[in-house]
């Protein structure tokens, strides 16, 4: 296999690859490009539903979503995005903080595809914390925050006090490389644990401006057979929703991950 950088900070485009077809030793060096990279992308695939969920459960246990699977397969949910009036995933985030123990990782698999636009977007937050001064570290590392799925509720019509929630550190240890990374985002951070909303909002603006800063930045574009998987536990994402009424539909599915410490 052949692997690119997408750039210095988050990416790397694995070539000459099928991943239908992997052994064991070669999932393992996957899994540390993976832990190096935090976002993978694996061009020219040809997978039936069958087959991603096969690779998806070479990381680990597949999260089922309660309403969205697909009939057949319940543990992948299809993206559409024609016409669509509102993206919920255009913004920066990582996926469902608002859960105790979020998905590790989320693959994303290309079946139509925009002539143009329609990117996702990543930012590395071990840098964005390695970035911070030795003084502000020592706080942030102290702090929790609470995440709520409340936005989401208020997009679907539900009750926004009922929403799941879940309190996490700021700073969390990723659990197989040991690395720190900031553990933020505007779509669900709500406030830190035990202060106000009002008193966390500033702190919280400041993170989030110097969470997505660009040099921590990727963003990959798609074509029909791209399988791309991101890391939940070092990188926000956004979908960037800029290819108008052009159709992108897209297979995704996530791996269960430990509970953030
Ligand atoms: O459609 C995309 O590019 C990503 C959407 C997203 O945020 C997700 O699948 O978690
Ligand atoms: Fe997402």
């Amino acid at each position: 296999m052949k692997v690119r950088r997408l750039t210095a900070p988050v990416g790397a485009v694995i070539e000459d690859i099928d991943v239908r077809k992997i052994d064991q030793e070669t999932w393992a060096e996957l899994n540390r490009l993976f832990c190096a990279h935090h976002v993978l992308v694996f061009p020219g695939q040809v997978l039936e539903p069958e087959d991603q969920m096969a690779f998806g459960r070479r990381w680990g246990s597949l999260v089922r979503h309660p309403y969205a699977g697909l009939d057949a397969c319940p543990d992948i949910i299809e993206l559409r995005n024609r016409g669509k009036r509102k993206d919920v995933n255009q913004h920066w985030h990582s996926d469902m903080t608002y859960n105790t123990a979020p998905p590790k990782l989320t693959m994303l698999y290309a079946l139509e595809t925009p002539e143009f636009g329609g990117d996702t977007a990543f930012a590395n937050q071990e840098l964005a914390y390695e970035a911070l001064s030795d003084g502000f570290k020592g706080m942030v590392d102290q702090l929790r925050a609470i995440h709520t799925a409340e936005g989401l509720a208020s997009l679907y019509g539900e009750d926004p006090a009922s929403a799941p929630r879940a309190e996490h550190p700021v700073v969390r240890v990723h659990d197989e490389t040991g690395r720190r990374a900031l553990y933020v985002c505007r779509a669900f951070t709500r406030r830190f644990a035990d202060w106000s909303r009002e008193e966390s909002v500033s702190l919280l603006d400041y993170l989030y401006q110097h969470s997505i800063r660009p040099e921590f930045q990727a963003r990959h574009t798609w074509k029909v057979g791209d399988l791309a998987m991101w890391d939940n536990r070092s990188v926000l994402h956004f979908a960037v929703h800029d290819h108008a009424d052009q159709s992108r539909v897209i297979h995704r599915l996530q791996v269960e991950g430990p509970v953030p410490a």
